[in-house]
């Protein structure tokens, strides 16, 4: 037996929807997607299930099981069982998925931390750490910032001041999975219980770490023959939630090339506070900060109280958060 418990569930927080689950339904948590199967774990163990066609055909694709989701499941004695409903999410973090029928993919449910993995070399880049935080904020999870392989770093000092210029209060900590050094920093978070994800580009160590954390090689890692092997290709391929056992669950994530930004508006705020609190008294409610009289954000670009840099990626953030917006509206007005 399987105590659904020791895998985040919280059973008072779902009490209403577990009160009127159909009959021989049980809770149970999402830790693989497949093409058309799901890996699940409930009381009755680990198992697979499919999703119940008819209870998912009419609902939003945001509502299709992803990893990390708590789903109401019909085991079946020897073979797949049945998904029948997805509960509602803590937390919920969507990627860009092109302009597709589907918009987002949901990468990651009812994450309290997300890691978000950079390391400290030269693919360091903190527009990117921005991206990651902007985007966390908005899921719901708490962003906690680490920067891994600090074995092969001379001046990591450098590089916390830099991504502390972006880090809008998140922790920042400094790790090497190879060596050991600074894993006792993560201890705090790593609760049973507590959900984690790994987030960010391809080769910065997620896996690595994730094998560190657990003390065992429960991730398969790019083996390079490049020491500094930044540019590794992809080797975690699929996004998978296991129990470590110190208790807390952790969810790896293939690493990606880029990372979109959706209807990131709300998170954008959030990570730029202090230039929409400048843009507050620009002259012109609806100011651009290009050319306007009165412009606050200017002004204070010029007199060097705002970094240019961190002004660019809020502009660039906001532009696409805006032509998102404007194509989902299209699309929306379709149908
Ligand atoms: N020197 C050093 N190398 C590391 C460290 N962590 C990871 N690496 C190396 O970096 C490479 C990539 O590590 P992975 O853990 O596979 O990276 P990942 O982020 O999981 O990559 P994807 O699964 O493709 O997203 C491997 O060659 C690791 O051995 C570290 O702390 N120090
Ligand atoms: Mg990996
Ligand atoms: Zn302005």
């Amino acid at each position: 037996m399987t105590d659904l418990i020791e895998y985040g569930f919280d059973p008072g927080y779902y009490e209403n929807e577990l009160k009127d689950a159909p009959a021989g339904a049980v809770p149970a948590r999402v830790t693989s997607v497949h093409r058309a199967r799901f890996g699940v774990v409930s009381g009755a163990g680990e198992g697979f299930a499919q999703l119940k066609g008819s209870a998912y055909r009419d609902q939003h694709s945001s509502l299709y099981p992803t990893v990390g989701d708590y789903v109401l499941f019909r085991p079946s004695p020897g073979g797949d069982g049945q998904i029948l409903r997805t509960l509602p999410r803590k937390s919920l973090f969507a990627r860009a998925n092109g302009f597709g029928p589907r918009g987002t993919q949901a990468v990651a449910a009812n994450v309290d931390y997300a890691f978000i993995v950079t390391s400290l070399n030269r693919d360091f880049n903190a527009r990117r750490l921005e991206r990651y935080l902007s985007q966390t904020l908005e899921s719901g999870a708490t962003p906690v910032i680490v920067l891994t392989k600090a074995d092969l770093c001379e001046n990591p000092a450098e590089y916390i001041r830099e991504a502390e210029t972006v880090a809008r209060g998140a922790a920042i900590h400094v790790i090497s999975a190879h060596t050991g050094a600074g894993l006792e920093e993560l201890a705090p978070y790593m609760k049973p219980g507590v959900t984690l994800a790994l987030l960010g580009m391809s080769g910065v160590g997620k896996s690595s770490l994730l094998n560190a954390l657990a003390d065992e090689d429960l991730m398969r890692v790019n083996e390079t023959r490049a020491v500094d092997s930044a540019k590794g290709r992809h080797t975690t391929t699929h996004r998978q939630l296991l129990r470590l056992p110190c208790g807390a669950l952790i969810i790896d994530t293939p690493g990606m090339r880029e990372f979109g930004v959706w209807d990131a508006e709300a998170g954008v705020c959030e990570a730029f506070g202090d230039i929409e609190a400048l843009a507050a008294s620009c002259r012109f409610s609806n100011c651009r900060h290009e050319r306007e009289p009165g412009c606050a954000v200017r002004a204070a670009l010029e007199n060097g109280a705002l970094d240019a840099g961190r002004f660019r990626s809020y502009m660039a953030l906001r532009d696409q958060a805006r032509a998102t917006a404007r194509v989902k509206r299209q699309r929306e007005g379709k149908r």
